[in-house]
């Protein structure tokens, strides 16, 4: 019988070894999969065998919750929400579903009797690392958010063979290796081969006039791929909502086989299955746009054509009619990677359900609502119309005339304003002309949203601001938020459940309610208790180190933490001249009074960044001589953890005091790490960027360390003619830093080694390193003095818990749901009888 998540047990049904939640039938229903499922027997059964055991047990118990959810997409009222990205960085399933389930208690207990440790079998689970950095996992939070707060919803993305690369570091330097993550099986998705899609590609387009004289479009493709969608249901917290994120996976269609095998062509068949299945075959591990790749165009479109075809049927299934598709489902796309999207809905609409080129663009207008996730010009999506026009023929055709209407409109009213219609036009026409990706998802949908509120001002100030003064009324910010049941429930639960000893659960589904933890601020018990937990943490986190670096570090020194993908925008190095001044300090008065801190760092570096790469050795390079140095005496450690990913983070963000989110102002769209990190009692290092702003204002001016130019003051610089070298040669200490490591001091005498870094930076300088060092290092000295006082130190950390409310992805998904979606929840019900049940209950 059919349970729900909250009362198990009240049900006067007998419980059916499937779906119960007793522990009993948990522990019953475990050794059944492990026979059944995995075939083995426990003594011959390996942990793995062990976890895949127990997450088919979960996965049961999921599964009424989710077909029940399921049948609501398909009814005729329901409106749906789709999201749709390229990326979706989930982190492992396993723990995150007995939270939201409910479940932790009963089945630490089985697994505990069946002689097992849970947490071991949560550590069996590889993390799908099917995303690059924040914009990934931003859609896994609000996949999480969505279930949550119980609204229709379906993610559709594409199910990567290869997701991001493990990292290794050797010599000190990134080497990538090949993720794996399917090579023990997925218990988490099912494969929907009933409900696959055909995608074309290549050929071209032919016009012809239709059986009732209408002029219409054909394209003949030169390639038709199969899309085979895998299911992965996504639980919402204490909630009987699971929704599906819908993962495509391409193959060659059986019949393109045969043909060519009757033709003689086996070979031929052969590549042509090949190129097919590379489709889904590998994440770009790019966070910025990369140029002219073609396979990553084809990724794009695969997907969202896949999507698009997916929501018709169940649009038309449910016995609507398509002028009715944006009524039904709420389109929005994760940045510009599915923006070719809006060309497909019109062909989709035009070309195969013929319905008239006005009826079919009111429609997708109406359909699409596109995030932007930038603020560098550099990372707007372009593709050749060459390209473009390679593999989607029929698109570009399209978009042509998207473009050609577009700019009749913009005319009538900018007569003879030429840049502003080059600006606004789909097409840039310089160099090789091209496709802008951002443009076609504004003209093409009813909303612009940006990523924080700094960053929305500046998208409508800059990147998009010819469309901001052609229609205001579509832009609208949407800060991003994180889900706290990962985020704090799930990786922190000591002060998860310290929390809620004082202010009950209703925090975790109300994150506005962590204010109430402001009432214990002056009960120097609960500091305590705050302190030990943090330091229990560290301690943790220091064993972790060990093992995984050989690294001794301290647990009573400050954890100064920046975990992120590695960019010169980010700016790790000045965190690294950071903590060569202070090495600078002690070799200069080895008893000079430092606050003993260890520095970690993480993050991955796009194969292709030299810089970054350069960066990540940097890092390393300093490490060695500092952790070596005797003078030094064990107060400064830093510690490069290799292979940052969700499963590390979620180790890494409790641990943290000291979070650095040191970006040059105006360049990092939002962050959500500086939100994880302040929840889980961080205090912040930060410029005034991206949601930075925010947290500041939320946790008090009092609670965060301010340092660096602001937006206007980092343009006025430029405007003035930035010249870093000014910096250099007027401050001492910055010299003194800068020149030690052109000396060779960490690269064993190599001066070369890090020329091409510190060039760029004395010549250079893109993000003003050498202008923000000073008042970096100022307030550097002054969380260093802070921290001495742990009394305080603690209050500022309660207050930034207490004071992240506003964070949560329940936050962003209720603000979407409410100004751009217009969706309700829909509760999903268990009582309502059917067949399922019927089968089930004894
Ligand atoms: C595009 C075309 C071709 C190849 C790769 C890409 C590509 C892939 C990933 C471009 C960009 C990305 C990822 C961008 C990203 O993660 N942006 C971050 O989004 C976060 C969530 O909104 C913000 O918090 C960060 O500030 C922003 O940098």
């Amino acid at each position: 019988m059919v349970t729900a998540p909250m009362s198990p047990g009240s049900s006067v049904h007998v419980e059916d070894d499937r779906t119960g939640l007793s522990l009993e039938t948990i522990r019953r229903a475990m050794a059944d999969n492990l026979y059944y499922v995995q075939g083995k027997l426990p003594e011959n059964a390996s942990r793995n065998d062990f976890y895949m055991a127990l997450a088919y047990t979960v996965r049961d118990r999921l599964m009424p919750r989710w077909l029940h959810s399921i049948r609501n997409y398909s009814k005729p009222e329901t409106r749906v929400v789709a999201y749709l990205s390229a990326e979706f960085l989930l982190g492992p399933h396993l723990e995150n579903n007995l939270i939201n389930l409910g479940i932790q208690d009963p089945v630490r207990q089985a697994v505990k009797d069946s002689g097992l440790d849970l947490q071991e079998l949560i550590e069996q689970e590889e993390e799908p690392g099917l995303g690059n950095g924040g914009l990934g996992r931003l859609a896994a939070c609000y996949m999480d958010s969505l279930a949550s707060l119980e609204i229709p919803a379906l993610g559709y993305g594409i199910r990567y063979e290869f997701g991001i690369f493990d990292q290794e570091i050797c010599d000190g330097w990134q080497v990538e290796i090949t993720d794996k993550w399917l090579q023990f099986g997925n218990p988490w998705e099912i494969a929907r081969p009933e409900a696959a899609v055909v995608v074309k590609f290549g050929g071209h387009t032919e016009s012809y006039t239709d059986d009732r004289g209408r002029y219409r479009s054909r394209w003949i493709p030169a390639q038709v791929v199969k899309g085979i969608p895998y299911d992965t249901p996504i639980a919402g917290y204490q909630v009987n909502t699971v929704n599906t994120l819908r993962l495509w996976k391409s193959e060659a269609p059986e019949s393109f086989d045969f043909q060519a095998f009757n033709i003689g062509d086996y070979y031929g068949a052969v590549d042509a299955k090949v190129v097919s299945e590379n489709i889904s075959k590998v994440l770009y591990p790019n966070d910025e746009p990369i140029q002219g790749k073609e396979l990553r165009l084809m990724q794009q479109f695969f997907f969202v054509s896949c999507a698009l075809q997916d929501m018709i049927r169940i649009h038309l299934d449910s016995g609507r009619r398509l002028d009715s598709f944006h009524e039904k489902f709420t389109v929005q796309l994760n940045d510009t990677h599915p923006a070719i999207g809006v060309a497909e809905l019109m062909r989709l609409l035009i070309d195969e359900h013929y319905i008239q080129w006005e009826a079919a663009w009111d429609v997708t207008r109406r359909t699409f609502a596109f995030t932007n996730h930038t603020l560098l010009p550099e990372a707007l999506e372009k593709w050749s119309v060459n390209l473009l026009g390679r593999i989607l023929p029929r698109h570009l055709d399209i978009i042509f005339e998207i473009n050609r209407r577009f700019l009749d409109q913009v005319r009538l009213r900018f007569m003879g304003d030429e840049v502003r219609i080059r600006e606004l036009s789909l097409i840039d026409e310089r160099g090789d002309r091209s496709v802008r990706m951002a443009n076609l998802a504004c003209v093409g949908g009813f909303s612009i949203n940006g990523v924080a509120a700094l960053h929305t001002e500046l998208v409508k100030s800059t990147i998009l601001k010819s469309f901001y003064d052609l229609s205001p009324e579509k832009f609208n910010n949407k800060t991003n938020g994180v889900t706290p049941r990962r985020w704090m429930v799930q990786s922190n639960p000591r002060l998860a459940r310290l929390i809620s000893s004082k202010i009950g659960e209703n925090w975790i589904k109300h994150l506005y309610d962590l204010r109430g933890l402001e009432g214990c601020i002056e009960d120097g018990g609960f500091r305590h208790e705050w302190r030990q937990i943090k330091l229990a943490i560290k301690r943790d986190l220091a064993t972790y180190i060990r093992e995984r670096t050989g690294i001794v570090v301290n647990p009573e020194s400050m954890f100064d933490v920046q975990v992120k993908r590695i960019h010169e925008y980010k700016r790790q190095h000045l965190n690294v001249l950071h903590i060569i001044t202070l090495y600078n300090r002690i070799k200069a008065n080895p008893d000079a009074d430092i606050t003993p801190r260890t520095f970690i760092f993480g993050g991955k570096a796009a194969p292709g960044y030299h810089m970054a790469k350069l960066m990540i050795k940097f890092i390393t390079a300093v490490g060695d001589v500092v952790n070596h140095d005797p003078d030094v005496r064990d107060r400064l450690k830093v510690v490069f953890l290799p292979d940052y990913n969700v499963t590390f983070g979620q180790r890494v963000y409790p641990a943290a005091e000291l979070s650095e989110q040191i970006s040059l102002a105006g360049k990092e769209a939002s962050g959500t790490g500086n939100m994880k990190f302040a929840m889980n009692g961080a205090l912040t290092i930060g410029t005034l960027d991206g949601a930075n702003v925010e947290i500041r204002e939320e946790v008090g001016e009092e609670n965060f360390f301010l340092f660096g130019l602001r937006t206007e003051e980092v343009n006025t610089l430029r405007a003035q003619g930035y010249n870093p070298w000014d910096y250099y040669s007027s401050n001492e200490t910055l010299k003194r830093v800068i020149d030690l490591v052109g000396s060779g001091h960490f690269s064993h005498g190599d001066t070369g080694l890090f020329r091409p870094l510190l060039d760029n930076l004395l010549h250079h300088d893109p993000f003003m390193l050498l202008a923000d060092y000073q008042s970096y290092i100022d307030c550097q000295d002054g969380v260093g003095s802070a921290y001495q006082d742990q009394e305080h130190w603690t209050r500022m950390s309660i207050l930034n818990t207490a004071r992240t409310g506003k964070f949560s992805s329940d936050r962003s998904i209720r603000d979407y749901c409410d100004d751009i979606w217009k969706v309700q929840p829909v509760p999903v019900t268990l009582e309502d009888y059917d067949q399922a049940e019927a089968v089930l209950t004894v």
